[in-house]
């Protein structure tokens, strides 16, 4: 059957060099269906938490030599994305275009009856990490759940998945996803859904340093979820008076999202870096962070081995050209290569 919804996108792309721009999804009919704006592992290594009331910080307990400095600190702003909400976008909007393998990362507070209906997803792989609230997600193959405070759904678009993502309760519901770009090879894989319930993701907790680890490895503890694209994914709380050395592979592209409170990145003299900042770490081989004295400081910090491949999105399309682009508007259109569900398909 013909698709009757017709995606239309506005902006173009080209193949030389990467998209971050922001394109525009229209689907025509269907009242489900609504503009959707876009924009345009595995660490092995130990980590050192320590408590800053030990006799400073010697080089014997940082276990890495080469440190890591933030090289770029963006707030945060608030945009309207998807039907009514709202998110800070930090990676993806112009100022930090170029964290291969990451492609977006948005902090989302939505309420109903706003959220993000029924939209498609090729070449990469999108992580929602639950911070407060709950989330349903429906696909077009009956796949149907919901995700509360501290689960992760951690889903492997492939060559297609349609899907809506909505709030699940009254409230404002809060969270992050983070889209991972997937190498050329695995772009047209079949979909994967990992799911980790709060209670299943791995802690660990040491000298005032809490860790939740989504994907990679802390404190000899691995997470279960698997990255195609070598990631690490952690939550970490720090309380007044501690410190933390966190080893991440040289060569892969880091950076750090502060949720709550406010630390020192990078080296013991810098300026404190508060809420709602993205920083992304330059060259090294590890992260040392201060928490001195007032509230709790929490942030994400994730790292990815960059892939080094062209980069083509259009929208909820990522691809390696613009062919490749012309080619998934046409599957999703007509219903072909992954997208064979999606013509009969929508939420409830
Ligand atoms: C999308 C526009 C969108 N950030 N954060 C275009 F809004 C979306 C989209 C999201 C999204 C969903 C959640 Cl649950 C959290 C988000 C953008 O769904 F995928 C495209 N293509
Ligand atoms: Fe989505």
């Amino acid at each position: 059957m013909l698709r009757q919804l017709l995606p239309h996108f506005s902006s173009s792309s080209s193949s030389s060099s990467p998209i971050y721009s922001l394109a525009r999804l229209t689907r025509q009919s269907s009242s489900r269906r609504v503009p959707l704006a876009s924009r345009k592992t595995s660490s092995s290594s130990r980590t050192i938490m320590s408590s800053s009331s030990s006799s400073s910080s010697s080089a014997a307990s940082v276990p890495f030599e080469r440190p890591r400095k933030v090289v770029k600190k963006v707030l945060s702003l608030s945009q309207s994305e998807g039907d009514g909400a709202t998110v800070r976008r930090s990676i993806g909007r112009h100022e930090v275009p170029n964290l291969d393998p990451f492609l977006l990362l948005d902090e989302f507070s939505v309420s109903k009856p706003a959220g993000f209906p029924d939209h498609p997803h090729r070449g990469f792989e999108t992580v929602t990490y639950m911070l407060d609230g709950a989330f349903t997600h429906q696909d077009f193959s009956g796949r149907k759940g919901t995700i509360r405070t501290g689960d992760v759904q951690w889903m492997t678009a492939g060559r297609g998945i349609v899907h809506s993502e909505m709030p699940a309760a009254d409230g404002v519901q809060k969270g992050l996803q983070l889209w991972i770009n997937l190498a050329s090879k695995d772009k047209m894989i079949k979909p994967r859904y990992q799911e980790l319930e709060s209670k299943d993701i791995s802690q660990a907790e040491k000298h005032g340093v809490k860790v939740r680890i989504i994907a990679g490895e802390a404190f000899g503890v691995r997470s279960p979820v698997y990255t195609r694209t070598p990631t690490m994914y952690m939550d970490f709380t720090m309380q007044p008076g501690s410190q933390l050395h966190q080893p991440i592979p040289e060569g892969w592209n880091a950076f750090v999202y502060i949720i709550e409170g406010e630390g020192v990145f990078g080296r013991e003299g810098a300026a404190p870096a508060s809420a709602h900042h993205c920083l992304v770490l330059g060259a090294g081989d590890g992260l040392s962070v201060w928490k001195r004295s007032g509230a709790p400081l929490r942030f994400v910090l994730a790292a990815g081995q960059p892939l080094n491949e062209l980069v083509v999105q259009q929208g909820p399309f990522v691809m390696n050209s613009r062919a490749q682009i012309k080619k998934a508007m046409e599957d999703y259109y007509y219903g072909r290569n992954g997208f064979e569900k999606a013509s009969q398909w929508s939420s409830t």
